[in-house]
């Protein structure tokens, strides 16, 4: 067992050759303060990751986020009256906006690719399709925005997205989905974060893509799929979060990552269909996610 962390696993298909850049290229970038002026001089920034607070909805599937402060200021003072407050979190990796790891789902007893899901655990640790085998993307980002398309604030809980939708939105945005893209999907679901149980579904469901919608990104082979819901996926009305198709077709059988929880508002709002999408998982060696914070720049 190695301590260094591989890449990525999984190439769908060369990501920058079939991507298409989401604005114009500047002039060649020579050195660290080119890059800085590039940058303050145009790029606009959407932070698509959720503040992590206790008692922020959260999958039932999951161990909660906790935060604590052991240490207040005036606990310890230094001699030259300075203190310092530290504190410290218990938290499952599947909380906030995270990322799943291949590791995370297994079918028939096999992860993506094949791997026995048992032995791939050694000493609670899947050294095998860990997050930390998720390289940082930087990456072409496609907003799949099916709500506006729709016409609706938010499609129904339990509302299966299809491949029409995907299609038809796709379509109204004037954009493809292409091999190495990160696919965001919106159901407008996300605006209801803050009304906690509700967000998470229960007995109204959530909307998502089912395993028709899940196939369909897999074919143009992206490199990862996020959605401003839970659990990304379509969650049937009072069926909690026990079946989950689009996982299995997307983590074991395509090696796509994904992306939940997501708040995909500001990029609507914005009108953004693409952008450049930037996303570093935590370095967590064998760990099935990581919470993350995505940011959308062009
Ligand atoms: C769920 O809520 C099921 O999310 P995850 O894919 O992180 O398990």
């Amino acid at each position: 067992m190695s301590d260094t962390p591989t890449t990525t696993p999984h190439t769908p298909a060369d990501p920058t050759a079939a991507s298409t850049p989401a604005t114009p290229v500047a002039a060649p970038v020579a050195g660290a303060d080119d890059l800085l002026r590039a940058v303050q001089a145009g790029v606009e920034t959407i932070d698509l990751g959720r503040q992590l607070r206790v008692g922020m909805p959260q999958s039932p599937n999951h161990p909660q986020f906790w935060h604590t402060l052991p240490r207040r200021h005036g606990d310890m003072v230094r001699s030259d009256g300075s203190s310092a407050a530290n504190d410290m979190i218990t938290t499952g990796t599947h909380v906030g906006t995270h990322i799943d790891a291949l590791a995370h789902v297994s079918f028939d007893g096999k992860l993506h690719g094949g791997a026995d899901a048992a032995a791939a655990c050694i000493g609670g640790k899947y050294e095998e399709h860990g997050v930390h085998t998720i390289a940082p993307m930087l990456r072409r980002g496609v907003l799949l925005d099916v709500a506006g398309h729709l016409g609706l604030t938010h499609c129904e809980g339990g509302y299966e997205i299809t491949v029409a939708d995907l299609e038809a939105t796709a379509e109204r945005a004037g954009v493809t989905v292409g091999a190495g893209d990160v696919v965001l999907v919106r159901s407008g679901w996300g605006a209801r974060f803050a009304e906690g149980a509700a967000y998470v579904g229960g007995a109204s469901g959530v909307p998502g893509v089912g395993e028709a919608g899940a196939v369909w990104l897999a074919e143009r082979g992206v490199h990862a799929a996020g959605a401003d819901t839970i659990a990304f996926e379509r969650l049937a009305p009072g069926g909690g979060h026990a079946l989950l198709p689009a996982h299995r077709v997307l983590l074991v059988e395509a090696g796509i990552y994904i992306v939940e929880a997501l708040d995909l508002e500001g990029l609507a709002a914005a009108g953004w269909a693409e952008f450049t999408f930037v996303l570093v998982p935590m370095n967590i060696f064998g760990a099935t996610g990581s919470p993350v914070r995505p940011l959308a720049l062009r």
